[in-house]
């Protein structure tokens, strides 16, 4: 069992949950519309890890996150606004990145997340090099990177990691092993029953948590936020969850096994949470149905705004450049 957060942090992660939930929902229609162009990668029945991760990066002691094209829900449990991403995804100036990232490229300094890479396995090396930067200049801040279970096959994740290790950086990596990468089922990719088995290669602590329990989640990550702030080396969490929806937005997910998406339906990370709630009299079910309509709320205004928000100007193509 797990241990119980405070009323307050309970509340604030169902919120968070439920805005994941929902603008996702309301984004694969934006693409169905064609409001939003390019691709996207939803997040929807992952949300647990998304929220257990953020309650424990404190941005202001300058902690980093990096994450992937499936970066919705990390992204906005750290603290992006709705209406900053929103933007974002229509190629708004007023998104995050001011309309050049789109759905898979969402940056939020102020928040600590200082990238999500649609390149597998990218992001592992720019979280070592922030741990890096807190370990010289004794900051005593962490970075934490955020992979699917596929990444753990790609050269870079066995070098990050392995480097990381070496020279005990205050890194966290976080695995959402979600069954698949792309169209692969993940044991006819690895070799291994859990990522985490894959720690040991590497002399350092692999912890499984279930993915699905916000709450498990959070004391896995602030285990590992603890050691790694106290120069004791990284972490290797495998969160086992679930993406309902199939990889990418074109993608109907017809190669699961039947029966495979109601099994994690019904174990479903927001629903754990407020049944949680609602036995320790935290919640009501009314309460919970006005907290749904409030984030349902949220997430219609944000869209709107964004849809009225101006297009970058032509000159922007050669602002944020290197030469
Ligand atoms: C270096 C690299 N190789 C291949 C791809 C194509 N690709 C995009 S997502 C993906 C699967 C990754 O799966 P996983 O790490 O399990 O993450 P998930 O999508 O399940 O969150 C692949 C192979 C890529 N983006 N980058
Ligand atoms: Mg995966």
């Amino acid at each position: 069992m797990t241990k119980p957060l405070s009323a307050e942090l309970r509340q604030h992660m169902l919120e968070s949950m439920l805005e994941v939930r929902y603008v996702e929902e309301r984004i694969q229609e934006l693409f169905l519309e064609n409001v939003i162009r390019g691709t996207t990668h939803l997040c929807i029945g992952q949300e647990g890890v998304s929220v257990g991760m953020a309650a424990n990066v404190d941005a202001k002691r300058g902690d980093t996150v990096t994450c992937t094209y499936r970066g919705h829900g990390h992204a906005l449990a750290l603290g992006l606004s709705l209406k900053s991403m929103m933007a974002e995804m229509m190629g708004k100036s007023a998104g995050c990145c001011k309309g050049k990232g789109g759905s898979m490229h969402l940056t939020d300094m102020e928040h600590g997340l200082i990238g999500t890479f649609a390149i597998v396995g990218a992001g592992l090396p720019v979280t070592n090099g922030a741990a890096l930067t807190a370990q010289l200049k004794k900051t005593g801040a962490v970075s934490i990177s955020i992979f699917g279970d596929g990444t753990a096959n790609i050269g870079a994740w066995h070098e990050a990691v392995n480097l990381a290790a070496v020279w005990k950086l205050p890194s966290v990596f976080i695995c959402e092993n979600n069954l698949y990468g792309e169209y692969s089922a993940y044991h006819d990719t690895a070799p291994v029953e859990n990522v985490a088995d894959r720690a040991s290669a590497y002399n350092i602590p692999g912890i499984i948590v279930d993915g699905q329990d916000a709450e498990a989640v959070y004391w896995t990550v602030k285990e590992a936020v603890d050691r790694a702030r106290a120069l004791e080396g990284p972490t290797l969490i495998e969160a086992k969850t679930y993406r309902y929806k199939g990889h990418s937005r074109s993608d109907p997910a017809a190669y699961r096994p039947e029966g495979e998406l109601d099994k994690w339906l019904a174990r479903d990370p927001i629903d754990i949470l407020s049944a949680r709630m609602i036995d320790d009299k935290q919640l009501t079910q009314s309460k919970l149905e006005q907290m749904r309509q409030a984030a349902q709320d949220a997430v219609q205004e944000a869209t709107e705004w964004a849809f009225n928000q101006p297009d970058p100007s032509l000159d922007a193509l050669f602002e944020d450049i290197w030469v």
